[in-house]
């Protein structure tokens, strides 16, 4: 068997039929791109349990690499985060009302960890295959970033696995329900996320 990258992507969320983000990570399931064989993992949203359910899959998995999916609905291109921080907003309140109702992601832990994706190698890809992307400086505070955070944190002793974390825009088929923002057909996401895995598998190697 050759070794596991987890390729998460959530639940829908805000009375959404579907999720980008698992619409793609599904599609994935049991490849094996660049050595490595993808296990989807299904996570559900909220900071808490999004965090527990990609460390239940570490601990089940023991993947070499960890590339977390998540829609950013509104967002024009395939966001690289570059960061998590330690700021768990869990009702989605500061994008709610602007009240940050903030716990951290893991007490005591340090207030942000950078992602460990070769984001240079990955963009340089995109670009040369025409796919609209850009490295994000904020994953927000919800449930994305408290999975990439937990991962991070969790795996932090283990620097030669990389892990990170992708927002992906609206799929075009919900676009009907949100006619001025914008959307990406699915096989351009798709295949900008294998294009994340190859350049994660080929970054792995070199470090690994
Ligand atoms: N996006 C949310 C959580 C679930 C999802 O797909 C976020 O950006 O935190």
């Amino acid at each position: 068997m050759p070794p596991i990258l987890v390729l998460t992507g959530f639940e829908p969320w805000r009375g959404e039929r579907i999720n980008s983000s698992w619409e793609v990570a599904r599609r994935f399931d049991g490849e094996v791109i660049g050595g490595l064989q993808i296990k989807s993992v299904r996570v559900p949203v909220g900071c808490t349990k999004a965090a527990r359910r990609i460390i239940g899959a570490i601990v089940r998995y023991r993947p070499r690499a960890v590339i977390g999916l998540g829609e950013a609905g509104g967002r024009p291109a395939i966001a690289l985060e570059r960061i998590a921080i330690n700021l768990a907003d869990e009702r989605g309140a500061l994008a709610k009302s602007g009240d940050p109702g903030f716990t951290p992601v893991v007490r005591g832990g340090p207030d942000a960890y950078f992602s460990r994706l070769p984001l240079r190698a990955i963009i340089r890809e995109l670009d040369r295959k025409e796919i609209p992307a850009s490295v994000s400086l904020t994953a927000g505070a919800y449930a994305c970033n408290a999975l990439m955070y937990a991962a991070l944190h969790y795996l932090r002793r283990k620097p030669g696995i990389p892990v990170g974390f992708v927002h992906l825009p609206y799929e075009a088929r919900q676009a009907g329900r949100h006619r001025s923002l914008p959307s990406m057909p699915l096989p351009m996401m798709e295949n900008a996320v294998r294009i994340v895995i190859a350049e994660t598998a080929r970054s792995g190697k070199r470090e690994g």
